[in-house]
């Protein structure tokens, strides 16, 4: 295991690192070694209420935030986009040590980042507004201001990458945050509020506080003056937020849910690289991705081939020691690893036909062996739950109308792939099937430069491009009286 050097596990507010009023700490897990890495310390009600308090005296009209040009934001913003690659190797060594990703993989997390943030800085000074033809005496214009006082609530799956999606166009808006990391996963995001801090964002402007769902995260979603709240984690919690909103103050909520995209395979399609876009979209990240293709269906021309090759890549992924050269670590934490592991059993017991995998992996650590089921039906409990592990389900169809049907069949709509070379069918796929990200002979390309979100209970509003700042902005309409012809 490599040594890392972890530099901050208070609370991050008004710039400074401070205990939680409770003087409360949880651990933190190593998922490698199911070792303690470190105690952080832990906030609730009376730390978010501190760190909001904060982020509205930040956000205050006269303040040195609300009164710097938007172009300064959007230099800020490209100093925290250099710190974040300066520091690449260490916050890479950091995210695998507290999540257990692949150390490769984390480095390139990182510097996508890093290139997120930039994205957004450029845009800090181009938020426009319009002159609009109203009719009447009248000339209007329209103003994009910041929406206010945000909370993020973070999920552990890509620590670095989702503060980044929540703060880089939040901050280029003009927006105050108050950040809640996942429990799993703190210790990249405070490091990123040394970094924060360092780049010269004003005191207050963004403030994190680790801690627990129901108690820290509660607390935000229900705080009177927090304006708006972006989420990502599970369709449950989702639930939970948007009705603390409603009830509370009708803050504005995006959420990135869950998801059970699919992938289909025609028989025009190269078994082989199907095979190898398939796995990639099952088995990324350890299956722990939200756009993960989880159901791959597959035409029945080339279905037996296909499962053949699928099996034959999932036996030879990498798995092992996240600081080593492997394409897999283990799941985040046993909670998760459980999860995953009575998915596993239910696949068998349902009749699911287990061609690679299908059990742990060692015996320390939460690894799970890449697992491919062939012959699942679409009522298994694996083709329409979520998993979020590394397990591929691979199902058979006949027509284009039967799989659109069958891929529309479910209550998410995230993602959803097409690998054929028949243009006609790709362009139907795209118009017939209901998610937010669609891939054609690739999966999974998710930009800066692209809005990624989902349809049906996949989540409400978009993150990344055009799209992820107006989140962060609210439309005012100011019209002048001008009189036709003048007095
Ligand atoms: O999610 P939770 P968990 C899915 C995936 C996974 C399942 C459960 O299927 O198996 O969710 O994972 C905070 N009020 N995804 O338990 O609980 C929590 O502290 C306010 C999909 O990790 O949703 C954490 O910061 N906040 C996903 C965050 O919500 C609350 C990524 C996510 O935790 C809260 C992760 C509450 N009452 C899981 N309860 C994706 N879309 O990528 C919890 N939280």
């Amino acid at each position: 295991m490599v040594k890392v050097d972890i530099k901050y596990t208070k609370l991050f507010i008004n710039n400074e690192w401070v205990d939680a009023v409770s003087k409360k700490t949880f651990p933190t897990i190593n998922p490698q070694d199911e070792t303690v890495i470190t105690q952080v310390a832990e906030g609730d009600k009376a730390d978010i209420d501190i760190a909001v308090a904060a982020a509205k005296k930040a956000f205050h009209r006269y303040s040195e935030w609300r009164t710097m040009d938007a172009s300064q934001r959007g230099r800020l913003l490209l100093k925290l986009a250099d710190l974040i690659e300066r520091d690449y190797k260490y916050l890479a060594d950091l995210e695998t040590l507290d999540n257990g990703k692949p150390v490769k993989q984390a480095e390139g997390e990182v510097q996508w980042s890093a290139g997120i943030i930039r994205y957004y800085a450029g845009k800090a000074d181009k938020i426009l507004g319009s002159t609009i033809p109203a009719d009447g005496e009248i000339l209007t214009m329209t103003l994009k201001e910041p929406v206010g006082i945000c909370g993020s609530i973070l999920p552990w799956n890509y620590p670095v990458p989702m503060i980044v999606w929540k703060i880089a166009p939040a901050l280029a808006a003009g927006c105050t945050l108050v950040v809640k990391p996942a429990e799993q996963t703190p210790l990249t995001a405070l490091y990123i509020g040394a970094l924060l801090k360092e780049a010269g964002f004003p005191a207050g402007v963004v403030n994190i506080i680790p801690g627990y769902g129901p108690t820290a995260g509660a607390a935000l979603t229900h705080h009177p003056d927090v304006d708006k709240i972006a989420f990502t984690g599970s369709t449950e919690v989702g639930r939970i937020i948007m009705n603390a909103a409603a009830a509370v103050n009708l803050k504005r909520v995006t959420l990135e849910l869950g998801g059970k995209s699919a992938l289909v395979v025609f028989n025009d399609a190269d078994v082989d690289k199907a095979a190898q876009i398939a796995h990639g979209a099952a088995f990324a990240n350890a299956g722990q991705c939200c756009v993960a293709a989880t159901r791959t269906y597959v035409q029945s021309g080339i279905y037996d081939k296909f499962v053949a090759k699928a099996a034959e890549i999932a036996k030879k992924r990498s798995v092992g020691n996240s600081y080593e050269d492997v394409q897999q670590g283990p799941q985040i934490d046993l909670d998760m690893f459980t999860k995953v592991m009575n998915y596993i059993k239910a696949g068998k017991s349902e009749g699911a036909k287990c061609v690679a995998g299908g059990d742990r992996q060692g015996k320390v650590g939460y690894f799970v062996q890449p697992t491919v089921f062939a012959d699942v039906k679409d009522d298994m409990k694996i083709a329409r739950e979520e998993i979020f592990g590394p397990v591929q389900s691979i199902l058979k169809f006949e027509t284009f109308e039967e799989v659109v049907d069958r891929a529309n069949d479910s209550n998410y709509g995230l993602g959803a792939g097409v690998i054929t070379n028949d243009i006609t069918t790709a362009l139907s796929f795209i118009k017939h099937v209901r998610a937010g990200s669609m891939w054609v002979n690739t999966y999974e390309h998710v930009t800066a430069q692209t809005p990624f979100g989902g349809f049906k209970e996949s989540g409400l509003g978009r993150e990344l491009g055009e799209e992820g700042i107006t989140q962060y902005l609210e439309h005012k309409t100011v019209s002048f009286n001008l009189p036709k012809k003048p007095l």
